[in-house]
């Protein structure tokens, strides 16, 4: 049987991260290293800083990470990707060019007969209404019209200037820790949702780049998957056995 493989939070492409070469690289060994042991693999959100495309252009580098996941598609694995907050204005190329399946919202599937709830994570028991107000405004058609009739030169500047101050306004560009059971805003909203939704046995998010693994109930585990800033972590499901894994160069892994 083959493993399915999640990731998230990679954030290429970011003015803020020093080591933007080396974390594509290591990104795309990670890649080749699954790609005869993989079905799927579901990137979920913000792999990208800051992704706008236009209808004939896109923006400048990752040529070896999507040359990667179009190696992939073409073998046959499948490749889903989920945008986070971050690389929202996506229009068709991903799934043109590179095969990708792309997600706007969270999902609910089934894998191996285990039903997953996939979602990046923003906005998700969020109580922030400067956050929420934002999340609008960037997933508002009209705006995303507006930035696409602007010219290249100034929506990318704009975008990779706001992402980059967003992650510069935390404490060494890093995210805060884990909050506790009862304040980690993914936590309390998986708990709810649960209570309708019996059937779920794995929730996974990205999104807050902390790497966590928690058993809610006898049956329902959720996992938040880090990031591959710093932490290069992973989640693998075998259709048996669900674990989060570091990847660390020069080790074979399942
Ligand atoms: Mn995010």
């Amino acid at each position: 049987m083959k493993n399915v493989y999640f990731l998230s939070d990679a954030h290429l492409g970011s003015l803020a991260i020093d080591h933007g070469r080396m974390q594509e690289r290591r990104l795309v060994r990670f890649l080749d290293s699954i790609k005869e042991k993989a079905k799927a693999i579901y990137l979920l959100g913000d792999m990208f800083d800051f992704w706008n495309e236009y209808k004939y252009v896109v923006p400048k580098g990752y040529t070896r990470f999507l040359g990667k996941l179009s190696e992939l598609t073409d073998m046959g694995v499948e490749v889903h990707f989920f945008t986070g907050n971050h690389d929202i204005w996506t229009y068709g190329y991903l799934e043109k060019e590179c095969g990708l399946t792309v997600h706007t919202k969270p999902e609910t599937t089934e894998i191996y007969d285990k039903v997953f709830y996939l979602a990046h994570g923003d906005g998700l028991g969020d109580p922030d209404n400067k956050f929420k107000l934002l999340r609008k405004v960037f997933h508002n058609r009209l705006c995303q019209r507006l930035l696409n009739f602007a010219h290249p030169w100034w929506g990318m500047q704009l975008g990779l200037n706001w992402a980059k101050h967003s992650r510069l306004k935390r404490a060494d560009g890093k995210e805060a820790p884990y909050m506790g059971e009862d304040k980690e805003f993914l936590v309390t909203y998986t708990k709810e949702y649960m209570k309708t939704h019996p059937d779920i046995d794995f929730f996974i998010y990205g999104h807050r780049h902390i790497e966590l693994d928690l058993m809610l109930s006898r049956k329902t585990r959720m996992m938040i998957l880090g990031d591959w800033i710093w932490q290069f972590t992973y989640a693998v499901f075998d259709g048996e056995h669900m674990f989060i894994e570091e990847y660390v160069e020069g080790e074979s892994r399942p």
